[in-house]
């Protein structure tokens, strides 16, 4: 059967009927595609929505708001740029057709769509 279960802050999906079995590399293929979840939910939006990365700290020092390290960016290109020398010290992510997943630094003041993630078990703190 399937099941979800939280444990340590991340969340597992099981697969474990005979009828659900796959190949090393499918199941592999399988689970990534888990991932394109978010942005399918996005089509059709054509706006920006906000992500919790910012740098209002320290000019050009990206954090996320949960702490975890900054391991990988997906910049459109020419960002970040503190478009016209404004501070642009927040970040939104494209969801058109043409951008869909880029980023772009944005004045943190702007009204934005946005999601909000949160772990399946709140109790637990984020850990990288
Ligand atoms: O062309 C990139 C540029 O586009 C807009 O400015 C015209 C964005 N501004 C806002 O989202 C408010 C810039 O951040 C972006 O760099
Ligand atoms: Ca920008």
């Amino acid at each position: 059967g399937r099941m979800e279960r939280p444990y340590r802050n991340k969340c597992y999906r099981f697969y474990l009927s005979d009828d659900t079995e796959k190949t090393w590399r499918d199941a592999r293929d399988f689970c990534r595609s888990l991932g394109t979840y978010i942005m399918s939910q996005l089509k059709g939006i054509r706006r920006t929505v906000w992500i919790g990365l910012f740098d209002n700290i320290d000019e050009n020092q990206f954090y996320w708001t949960s702490g975890h390290p900054v391991t990988f960016t997906n910049w459109n290109d020419g960002e970040p740029n503190n478009w016209n020398s404004q501070d642009e010290d927040c970040v939104d992510m494209y969801t058109d057709q043409a951008r869909a997943g880029l980023w772009n630094d944005a004045p943190c003041d702007h009204l934005r769509l946005f999601i909000c993630q949160s772990y399946k078990d709140p109790s637990l703190p984020a850990q990288p």
